[in-house]
């Protein structure tokens, strides 16, 4: 009998709607759930999560979970909150203080104590749903920021449990972390996992120093992939594991005839301009700002540009409660105003804006379509979307701009064209570059990058992180190496 895999993360993988007088289930979307949900299926086992929407125990919601998910060979155990939990825990510790801290923006914190104790209740919450299913030789797997302390609550009831953590999003270097009134509980906590996941070397390597520094006793040994950390009884293992997409099925869609169909529809409407594509989350860790400033940049100084580029930027609503979301949302649009009123011309507006989630076929076709795809994170844990455009682009003949502070970056450093996001004339000529590259280097960087996130795919992903939790790592796991720019030394030794 295989071990069972528990899968903890801050939502379920299923998206519950209330309709007419039912609930209705549906499976949630993304590559984790089509990477784990087969894994699942095998070992068995279950997702243990919140729905999203606050219900009381006893509705008739709990069947319809039940039996949705029956046939599917594992179970989910709903955790459920009350709208003042997910105001402490979600909102504030998660998003208001542990996200915009982990991507290095502090003016943005609000360290408020009392979401630092929500954020513990409901952590421990999460680990009597596992412990309340859990048995002997059973895995966790805990993803992300939302749940870091799941493993030091199921300690405590049972010092014998396995219990591995990945985090998505980046990790702080020593002097950011250092900030968080909650830094030695954030780290204790950590140090109660059997197997930590990074996105990237840096933020293992963020991790690893934080430790040296903070906590001198422990001692280290770098195993390649993974190092070994030891304090006291406990050993914990770190290494950098980055997540993949489920590669084929993006480029099997991308290569459909719905596609096809949609993508030469676009091709007429927009005639021989070129496409510029941003996909994001509305959030300010996604550049949105140096995005457009970019482009309004470019248009000013590379005039040729003009009435030959669009660029469309897609922006997806999220976390809309928050203030500081809003704001942001304001910003954006005032800025695609402007950009418009200056450089628009008959029959030619320079930025198409779209506030809302598309469906995926749309985006796949927009991926395919796209001549360039800007990613101008200020920091990012991995960046899907810059893998989902290069799956798609089954032609080889896109380009993808990628900001130097992606994850991705690392794994897509020799096909990319890597931007510094503060840099905004060094962004603007980079579009100016993309738009004059030839079509053998065009295809030759994106032939490159299609190879990699082929072979380093979302199935690769859960293997080499199960793999590497309850085996060893593989000698053929390449740990890809981080990216950092090139400086030019004649620059830098020119005193003039
Ligand atoms: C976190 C980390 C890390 C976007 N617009 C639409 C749509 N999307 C999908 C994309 C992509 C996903 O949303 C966004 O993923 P990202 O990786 O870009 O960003 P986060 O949401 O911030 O994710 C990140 C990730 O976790 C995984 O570890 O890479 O760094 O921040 O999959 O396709 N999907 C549809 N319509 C849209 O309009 N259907």
């Amino acid at each position: 009998m295989p071990q069972r895999l528990f899968v903890v993360s801050n939502r379920l993988p299923i998206v519950l709607e209330k309709r007419g007088g039912g609930w209705t289930l549906k499976p949630g979307s993304g590559g984790l759930v089509s990477a784990i949900a087969p894994v699942l299926s095998h070992r068995g086992g279950l997702w243990v999560g919140w729905p999203g929407l606050p219900l009381e125990r006893g509705g008739d919601w709990e069947r319809v979970l039940e039996e949705g998910y029956r046939e599917r060979g594992y179970d989910l155990v709903p955790v459920l909150l009350t709208e003042q939990e997910v105001k402490g825990f979600y909102e504030g510790f998660s998003n208001a203080i542990l996200w915009p801290l982990f991507h290095d923006m502090l003016g943005r914190c609000h360290f408020e104590p009392p979401f630092w104790y929500t954020y513990l209740d409901v952590n421990e919450k999460f680990a009597e749903a596992v412990a309340g299913q859990r048995r002997e030789g059973d895995f966790v797997w805990v993803q992300d920021y939302q749940l870091i302390h799941v493993a030091e609550f199921l300690r405590r009831r049972d010092e014998s449990v396995r219990v591995g953590f990945f985090l998505h999003i980046p990790f702080p270097p020593l002097d950011i972390l250092l900030k968080l009134p909650w830094r030695g509980q954030i780290l204790k906590a950590l140090l109660a996992y059997d197997l930590i996941g990074f996105q990237t070397p840096r933020d293992s390597r963020n991790f690893l120093t934080c430790l040296q520094n903070l906590v001198p006793e422990v001692e280290m040994e770098d195993g390649g992939a993974v190092t070994e950390v030891r304090l006291g009884a406990r050993t914990v293992r770190v290494g950098a594991f980055p997540i993949g997409i489920d590669f084929r099925a993006y480029e099997e869609t991308a290569r459909s005839d719905d596609v096809n169909r949609r993508v030469g529809e676009l091709r007429r409407k927009i005639g021989p301009i070129h496409l510029i594509l941003g996909v994001d989350r509305l959030d300010y860790t996604k550049g949105l700002v140096e995005r457009l400033e970019a482009f309004r940049n470019a248009l000013k100084r590379h005039p040729g540009l003009r009435e030959r580029v669009v660029l469309l930027q897609i922006v997806v609503p999220s976390r809309e409660g928050v203030a500081e979301y809003q704001s942001l949302k304001a910003h954006i649009e005032r800025l695609v105003g402007e950009i418009n009123g200056e450089y628009s011309t008959a029959g030619w507006v320079p930025v198409q804006y779209q506030y809302r989630s598309q469906p995926r076929r749309d985006l796949v076709a927009l991926y395919r379509l796209a001549r360039i795809c800007f990613v101008a994170s200020i920091k990012d844990g991995m960046n899907l979307v810059a893998k989902e455009f290069c799956a798609c682009q089954v032609d080889d003949s896109g380009i993808l701009v990628l900001s130097e502070f992606a994850g991705a970056a690392a794994q897509l450093q020799r096909g990319a064209l890597l931007v510094n996001p503060h840099d905004i004339e060094g962004m603007a000529d980079a579009l100016k570059a993309a738009f004059d590259m030839s079509d053998d280097e065009r295809r030759r960087r994106m032939a490159g990058m299609r190879e990699i996130l082929r072979e380093q795919d979302i199935f690769w992903w859960v293997d080499y992180y199960l793999q590497a939790a309850l085996g060893t790592v593989p000698d053929d796991f390449r740990v890809p190496k981080e990216y950092l720019p090139a400086l030019d030394l004649d620059e830098l030794l020119d005193t003039g």
